[in-house]
């Protein structure tokens, strides 16, 4: 990639190992506690105790906004949804009929487990029955952040959502219209005008009602908070994992393209600099066997950096420590590589995508072939664009319906069910040295 900052070639005969590999693929690596820890706890610690009005202090000080209604009324959302420019409306509306498609296919079915007439076992999909959810601001809209996040939790059947995004710079004192008119479309009635670390804070503690702030109902605790955001956001919302559930502590996106020498390089230049425009610190990271490829790469992409909307952010990500390109000897290593870095999106451009797709077991999402690049998901495709950054595809899923849903367990044992593995329990419970467990079960015998 030309002028990125990291361009690292393996093309030697010996395999490398996965930690020369590893050590080879771009990534920034941030030591925990490198991040605003201190910062952010102070703004939790003060919007525990102080609620709204600390909400709108930290909106000022760090939006530059103080909104004059926390929560959005419903009169602003449906004038936001009435003024959408109906092109935007049909395309908000595909997307939301695809994804709606795609979380309802997931619903998982409760299953029992009988063990005889009288034992079984069950497992019941409850949904969390109240989520929070963070529409990011920063340097774009993202309406399409809404869907994300609004549609697998409401397929899921969770009853109660509330809707953070911080307050726009456009004097309203209100999210962004599109965002709005999102929320509306989706049907989410409760929508707040708060952003950052300060909105995490009051998702998972809840505020009181304070009409001065204008918050003129309570805002209930969620149980649960999904949805990426800056590192204020993501650090807000570690701390307060366990109060709360969360789906991630997100970083910024990243792209990887898996591609041999069949890949036609003026779209792969497109797609690595598609996710570039995110964010300064998004990561663009090619890995191919194809030297030909790393050579065609160059004009289109020069040429494309230079036509670009937002060229400085893309220039600054693309040359970033976090981009760059892998140069390896073969597919095989290739795709070594592409499940050690687990990337939020990983493209396959190859002759063969569908083979290079099954042996891929790492990444957030996979993307299948040259028509199906990530902008494409981000929008339209169906699929989820919440999805695992940082290497954290190694262990976790974008959102889904099941990140809704909690697996609760059912016992159902009758009398002679229970006789049957009495004896186990009894022994068992004495070589745990915990005996009452054991007399638990005897009594019922004993009573029969
Ligand atoms: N690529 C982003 C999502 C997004 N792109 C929203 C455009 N709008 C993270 O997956
Ligand atoms: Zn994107």
């Amino acid at each position: 990639m030309r002028g990125a900052a990291k361009s690292s070639t393996l093309p030697g005969s010996a395999a490398p190992s996965d930690a020369e590999l590893l050590a080879a693929l771009p990534r920034l690596h941030r030591a925990p506690g490198d991040g605003p820890e201190a910062a952010v706890c102070a703004i939790l610690d003060q919007v525990r105790g102080r609620g709204a009005a600390a909400v709108q202090e930290f909106s000022e000080r760090f939006d530059g906004v103080r909104p004059a209604r926390l929560r959005v009324p419903a009169a602003a959302l449906v004038a936001a949804l009435e003024e959408l420019d109906p092109a935007i409306r049909a395309a908000l509306e595909a997307s939301i009929d695809r994804a709606r498609a795609f979380a309802a296919d997931q619903l998982p079915q409760d299953v029992t487990t009988s063990f005889g007439a009288d034992a079984s076992v069950t497992v019941r999909w409850v949904p969390v029955q109240r989520v929070g959810l963070y529409v990011p601001g920063g340097l774009a809209v993202y309406p399409s952040s809404v869907i994300m996040n609004v549609v697998p939790a409401q397929a899921a059947g969770v009853s109660s959502v509330a809707l953070v995004s911080p307050p726009a710079r456009d004097g309203s004192g209100l999210p962004h219209p599109t965002i709005l008119a999102a929320a509306q479309l989706l049907g989410v009635s409760e929508v707040y005008a708060m952003g950052g670390a300060q909105a995490i804070a009051a998702l998972a503690y809840g505020l009181e009602a304070d009409p001065e702030q204008g918050l003129p109902e309570a805002l209930a605790p969620v149980s649960l908070i999904t949805g990426p955001g800056n590192k204020f956001v993501a650090t807000a919302k570690g701390l307060l994992k366990g109060l709360v559930g969360i789906d991630a502590e997100a970083g910024p996106t990243e792209i990887a393209i898996l591609a041999d020498s069949t890949a036609n390089p003026e779209f792969v230049a497109a797609d690595l600099i598609s996710q570039a425009e995110h964010d300064p610190e998004a990561a663009s990271v090619l890995i191919t066997d194809s030297e030909a490829l790393v050579s065609a790469l160059q004009e289109p992409l020069a040429r494309q950096v230079a036509a670009t909307k937002h060229t400085e952010r893309v220039v600054t990500s693309l040359t970033g420590e976090q981009s760059g390109v892998l140069l390896v000897a073969d597919l095989d290593t290739a795709v070594r590589a592409a499940n050690l870095y687990a990337a939020e999106h990983l493209e396959i451009h190859t002759a063969d995508p569908d083979a290079v797709a099954e042996r891929i077991v790492n990444a957030g999402a996979v993307f299948v072939g040259e028509y199906s690049p990530v902008s494409l998901g981000d929008y339209s495709a169906g699929s989820n664009h919440v999805l695992p950054t940082l290497g954290t595809a190694l262990h976790a899923s974008g959102l889904h319906t099941a990140t809704f849903l909690k697996a609760q367990q059912e016992i159902r044992y009758g009398r002679a069910g229970l006789a049957q593995v009495a004896g186990h329990v009894r022994t068992l419970a004495d070589a745990e040295d915990l005996p009452a467990h054991g007399d638990a079960v005897d009594v019922r015998s004993s009573l029969a």
